[in-house]
């Protein structure tokens, strides 16, 4: 690790840097209690090294991430770190930039984080992509094996992503399954999302840089900081949900009005994501939901490019309407179950054109069964 001036970055003293890390901490949704640990930590101006590999992608993460406009968070993420090898934005290429990899790795051999974005392909020896003549297999077996840490950035990189979608024909898989094959044991966070959402990178960056430590994951390897929920229980338009009033079309009224997307095949009642509270790149309404689009579950490997994108999904787990802010107050309350099925049964009474997936309405049979055996 190089030692840096404590406080003393891109010409920010170090009171208002300490306060520029407590917010960011808060902004990104880390928990509060370690805003003063990790604030303590940048203080002693560690900057670990990051290795940045690209393979098969579209560079969005990357885009994304130099898109955003928080106020000093990308630079003070970027100062956090010493960003060491990234073809994306390097103005070396060729033997000088292959030269600055191999002098991050001997130079700080196990300590290095390892970022990858994109997928890996494994047919045919791994020929359908090559960086420097080499396969993006072997490039990652030699970088992730030295590595101290591995952040699968994006859904690619993450279990395989659009590559890895039927009929795969360069069998493209994500980073934790390639280092299982290959034997390596490694601590991996996925941050999938097409692209990732840049402030999961920036809060893991700002943890492990600060307190040399990962955030919790789930089973999945996702930080349960920024994928700890789903989209559905967070939404603007989960009020519209829980009424029963839906889009039935792209730009019909009810589209126009905000209405809710669920019927349009919205996959947030089973994608776990933060975008729908920190939108991409500081601008507010930038994200999928926020445009008027259904989320296609872009962070949810059981969804994305495996569920056709405007089928409707199942809700496996509905949330009580209590959760959210009355449309209108005088209404009786619901239960959870009914409010799982709410909006579909309102939308039905109201008369229109609905489009029940099977599961749903087994489950509003049970509930109402339920209801009526509780009742009798
Ligand atoms: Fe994949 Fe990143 Fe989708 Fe692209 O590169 S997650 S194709 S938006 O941006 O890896
Ligand atoms: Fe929001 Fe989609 Fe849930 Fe509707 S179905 S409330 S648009 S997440
Ligand atoms: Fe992705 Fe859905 Fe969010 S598509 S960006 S998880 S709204």
């Amino acid at each position: 690790m190089t030692h840096i001036a404590a406080g003393r970055r891109a010409g920010v003293d170090r009171r208002d840097f300490l306060k520029i890390v407590t917010m960011a901490v808060a902004g990104l949704g880390l928990p509060a209690a370690e805003a003063a640990e990790i604030a303590k930590g940048a203080a002693k101006g560690l900057k670990p090294s990051v290795v940045w590999l690209h393979f098969q992608e579209c560079t969005g993460c990357t885009e994304s991430l130099l898109r955003v406009s928080h106020p000093g968070v990308a630079e003070l993420i970027l100062d956090l770190v010493s960003l060491d090898y990234h073809e994306t934005l390097f103005a070396a290429a060729g033997y000088q930039a292959e030269d600055a990899l191999h002098s991050a790795m001997a130079a700080n051999p196990g300590k290095y984080i390892c970022v990858v974005e994109g997928s890996i392909p494994v047919n045919d020896g791994g020929i359908y992509c090559k960086v420097a003549g080499r396969t993006a297999l072997d490039i990652m077996k030699e970088v992730g094996a030295n590595a101290g840490a591995i952040i699968a950035i994006g859904s690619c990189a993450s279990w395989g992503g659009v590559q890895s979608s039927g009929p795969n024909p360069t069998g493209a898989k994500g980073v934790p399954e390639i280092l299982k094959m290959q034997g390596i044991s490694k601590p991996v966070v996925t941050l999938p999302g097409c692209p990732a959402n840049a402030y999961n990178f920036l809060g893991v960056a700002l943890q492990y840089a600060t307190l040399g430590k990962l955030p919790s994951l789930d089973a999945l390897g996702r930080p349960m900081f920024a994928y700890g929920r789903l989209v559905h229980s967070v939404c603007p338009r989960r009020a519209h949900f829980n009424e029963g009033r839906f889009a039935e079309k792209f730009g019909d009224q009810g589209h126009r009005s905000g209405y809710c997307l669920y019927k349009l095949g919205c996959k947030g009642p089973v994608t776990h994501a933060s975008c729908s509270v920190n939108h991409f790149d500081d601008v507010v309404g930038a994200w999928p939901v926020g445009i008027g689009h259904p989320c296609v579950g872009c962070t949810e490997k059981s969804q994305a490019f495996t569920v056709p994108m405007f089928t409707t999904a199942d809700i496996p787990s509905p949330q009580p309407s209590w959760l959210f802010p009355p449309v209108n107050p005088n209404r009786a309350p619901m239960s959870p179950m009914a409010t799982g099925v709410g909006g579909l049964v309102g939308g039905a009474l109201l008369g229109a054109g609905i489009m029940v997936s099977k599961k749903i309405t087994a489950a509003a049979k049970k509930e109402t069964k339920k209801e009526d055996e509780h009742g009798s």
